[in-house]
Parts: structure tokens; C-alpha cells; sequence
């Protein structure tokens, strides 16, 4: 059926493998994804490192990050760059480094709060992290006329923050982890992977 072509895949984007499948230990974070997965070995490495070779992407772009917030910017890699059950949210890109996009995946509620609870005293200059930086030096440095800020001024709410940073890539919702409504970022693999189910269920419901 149609619907089965938004399960099981990955986008068409920068580091993205072709299709998922098995990836024998994956690194840290991102190893609940090994049993099917759309990032490579060396992906789910370069997700742990600062600046690494994805986007050359500097978290630490106004003063170093906190270890507790980076783990969850470390979260989001592996899931963006990993996870094969956002068929449903894929949409087509409009950017020179990537055909394909994801949009409004809806995030659990519980990671979304964490997220932000976490991160609320790091500091940033931009609401938007995907697009407007100076890349001069070769990785993102805050724009001239920009101010660092603690995230909880840039970002008010935990939504703000999830919908925001990477422009609307996620949807806050208030679905908990479980409910089999919304993706997890964070979950244990020794029972599968959750978010296998919620797409399922989204290709149903969606389009
Ligand atoms: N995580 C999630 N959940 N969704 C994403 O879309 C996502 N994207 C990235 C990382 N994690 C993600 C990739 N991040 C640039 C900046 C950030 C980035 C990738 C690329 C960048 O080069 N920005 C330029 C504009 C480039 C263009 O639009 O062509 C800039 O102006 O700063």
C-alpha cells in the first residue's frame, strides 16, 4: 500500500544511508537505533563530538555548553540522523545540503521538557540555528548585532525550544512516552524501538 512507503526509511539528506538496516554498535546515544538504523558507525561518532564534520555546527557558539544540555543536542542528532520511522513527517527540503526534510514530528512531551529544563541556563544568540549564522570561520558564530542570552529568555516555554531550533522539525505535544502518539527521542532499545508503532499509526491517520 502507499502508506507502507512512509514506514522504514530514511530522508534524502546529507548523511542519511540509502535505506536501514542493521548497524553493529553504533555509538553511546545513538545505539538504541543498531538493530535498523539510517546513520552510518561514523555518523553516530561524529553525533558525540564537538564540531563535528555533519555541519561543523559550534554548540558552544556562546561559551562552552553544559554537559547536561549537550547530551540532549546529542539526542537529537542520533534520532535525526538515525532513526528510520520518520517516514511520515518527511517533506521536500528547500536547502543546498539536503533534498528532504522532516517536519512536525511530533515529540513526546516528556523529552521536549527535559530538553528544556535542561539547557534553560546555556546560552544562545539565535532562536533559529538552522539558518542566519556567520560562517566566516568556518563554523557558526553568532551573527554581528546578536546577543547571548540564557535559553529560557529565547526559548520561553519548552515548545518554543523544540519547535524553534530547527525550524519546525519538531511539533510539542503533550503525548507521554508510551502512549504510542508521539516519537521519542530517549528510549530504551532492549524492547524494540518505540517509535516503530507511532509511525505506523501516523501513516494511517495522516495524508
Ligand atoms: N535536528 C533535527 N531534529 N532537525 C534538523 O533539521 C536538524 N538539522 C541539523 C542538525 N540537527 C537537526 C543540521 N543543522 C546549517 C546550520 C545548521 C544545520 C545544518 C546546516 C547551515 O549551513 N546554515 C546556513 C544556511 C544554509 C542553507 O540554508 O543553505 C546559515 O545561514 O547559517
Amino acid at each position: 500500500a502507499e502508506r507502507d512507503s512512509l514506514l522504514n526509511v530514511c530522508m534524502d539528506a546529507k548523511h542519511h544511508k540509502q535505506a536501514p538496516g542493521r548497524e553493529d554498535g553504533l555509538h553511546e546515544q545513538c545505539s538504541p537505533w543498531k538493530d535498523n538504523a539510517c546513520c552510518t558507525l561514523n555518523t553516530s561518532h561524529a553525533a558525540h563530538q564537538d564540531q563535528s564534520y555533519l555541519y561543523n555546527f559550534n554548540w558552544n557558539h556562546c561559551g562552552s555548553m553544559s554537559e547536561r544540555c549537550k547530551k540532549h543536542f546529542i539526542q537529537d542528532t542520533c534520532l535525526y540522523e538515525c532513526s528510520p520511522n520518520l517516514g511520515p513527517w518527511i517533506n521536500q527540503a528547500d536547502t543546498s545540503w539536503r533534498q528532504e526534510r522532516i517536519l512536525n514530528v511530533p515529540l513526546c512531551k516528556e523529552d521536549c521538557e527535559m530538553w528544556w529544563e535542561d539547557c534553560k541556563e546555556d546560552m544562545t544568540c539565535k532562536e533559529n540555528w538552522h539558518k542566519g549564522w556567520n560562517w566566516t570561520t568556518g563554523t557558526n558564530q553568532c551573527p554581528r548585532g546578536s546577543m547571548c542570552l540564557a535559553m529560557k529568555f529565547v526559548f520561553p516555554e519548552p515548545k518554543d525550544l523544540c519547535e524553534k531550533i530547527w525550524t519546525n522539525s519538531y511539533q510539542y505535544t503533550t503525548f507521554q512516552k508510551g502512549s504510542g502518539r508521539c516519537i521519542q527521542m530517549w528510549f530504551n532499545s532492549t524492547q524494540g524501538n518505540p517509535n516503530v508503532a507511532v509511525a505506523k499509526y501516523y501513516s494511517r491517520a495522516r495524508r
